[in-house]
């Protein structure tokens, strides 16, 4: 028996009854879906076993799905069977092998770019028709589990089989990057890839979906600090250029695949509300920053005080598209958080659930 004969031996001692292998897509369907939206509000390192359970449970899928339609194949080559679900059980398909595929190639750090989108973000894309997809698919076709179909043990130690060799493929797959050196090989944990260079020019302008508003004139621009500040005020530009002269290296991580280290220059945000007399007032716990477009996002006031409101970056003046006249520089925090063209900086006791909706929908008129 050669290699071949042996692996596929194996896995057909690892298949679970065929109702479970449907639920179990689902389920880790589900999780993907779970993992990799949570992963996108993850941008320092203690996050990493997020990113490691969204690609092993990825690499479940791939089995999950090679023994399903080796059952089911026929129901879509032989056109006496075609049923009107058959067309949903198709476009699960295509959703699926789509979402797989962008994911593998994208970790071999390959990316092919329509425009804005990123392959990560047809991943992404693929990943969100999925979900609906998948269910609608086991509601026409899946049958209930049986008490048998879970075999105990047995379907326990399959699973965990399946999930050991999800790491395993994993790490070899990291070890084929370095060998190979892929483009896949200095992605951050996050997956992100590197945007080499300083400055303006070195990094994409990025928009999170529809935000897109005209450049900002500088002599008219006004940033107002408000809230639970003692002495709420406004300041010019100008101002903003005296009050600040900090200096801070960052990265900025997107969530469309990308990243890059850059000298940011402007206001620590904690010096900008001591121009403002300082926070005063009940309880005054969050800083919530907003864009001229309304797109906004909120931090604990510990680490706000601690970020950038930046009004340079590589030693020069931000240009238009990261944010000019000043955009927030949150280390530590995924891209999309980086709120660009920042006109109101307000102090609150509470923090703003909205922020999450608001920052889809931004740019939408
Ligand atoms: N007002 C506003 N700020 C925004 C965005 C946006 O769409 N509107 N996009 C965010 C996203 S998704 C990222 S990754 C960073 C990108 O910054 P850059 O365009 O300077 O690279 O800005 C963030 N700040
Ligand atoms: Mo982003």
């Amino acid at each position: 028996m050669g290699v071949r004969g042996t692996l596929s031996g194996a896995l057909d001692r690892l298949e679970p009854p065929p109702r479970l292998v449907d639920w179990s897509l689902l389920a880790v369907v589900l999780a993907e879906a779970g993992t990799g939206l949570v992963s996108f509000t993850i941008g320092t390192p203690a996050g990493r076993p997020v990113f490691w359970l969204h690609r092993a449970l990825g690499l479940a899928i791939v089995v999950l799905l090679g023994w399903k339609l080796a059952r089911v194949r026929h129901r879509l080559t032989d056109r006496t069977l075609w049923r009107r679900s058959t067309a949903l059980s198709v476009l699960a398909l295509v959703a699926a092998v789509g979402t797989v595929s962008t994911g593998i190639v994208w970790v071999f750090g390959l990316d092919v770019r329509l425009s804005y989108w990123t392959l990560l973000s047809v991943h992404v894309g693929f990943g969100l028709a999925l979900v609906p997809l998948v269910a609608a698919h086991a509601a026409t076709r899946f049958r209930p589990p049986r008490r048998v179909d879970f075999e105990g043990r047995r379907t326990a130690i399959r699973y965990g089989i399946l999930l050991i060799a999800g790491a395993v493929v994993y790490r070899l797959q990291q070890g084929a990057n370095r060998l190979l050196s892929t483009p896949g090989a200095d992605r951050r944990f996050t997956g992100s890839q590197p945007r080499e260079g300083e400055g303006n020019g070195a990094f994409p302008v990025t928009s999170w979906v529809a935000d897109d508003p005209d450049p900002i004139d500088r002599a008219d621009y006004r940033l107002s600090v408000t809230g639970l500040v003692a002495d709420p005020r406004e300041f010019a530009a100008d101002d903003l250029e005296r009050v600040g002269g900090d200096e801070t290296s960052a990265l900025l991580d997107c969530t469309s695949g990308w990243y890059t280290v850059q000298e940011w220059g402007g206001v620590r945000v904690g010096d900008l509300l001591a121009a403002a007399g300082g926070v005063a007032g009940d309880d005054p716990a969050y800083v919530r920053f907003v864009s001229v477009t309304g797109y906004r996002w909120t931090l604990p006031i510990a680490e706000a005080e601690d970020a950038l409101l930046a009004t340079r970056v590589g030693g020069d003046r931000l240009s238009h598209g990261h944010g000019a006249p000043a955009r927030l520089v949150a280390p530590g925090r995924r891209g999309f958080q980086w709120v660009k063209w920042v006109t109101r900086v307000e102090v609150r006791a509470e923090r703003d659930p909205a922020q999450w909706v608001v920052t889809l929908v931004s740019g939408f008129d």
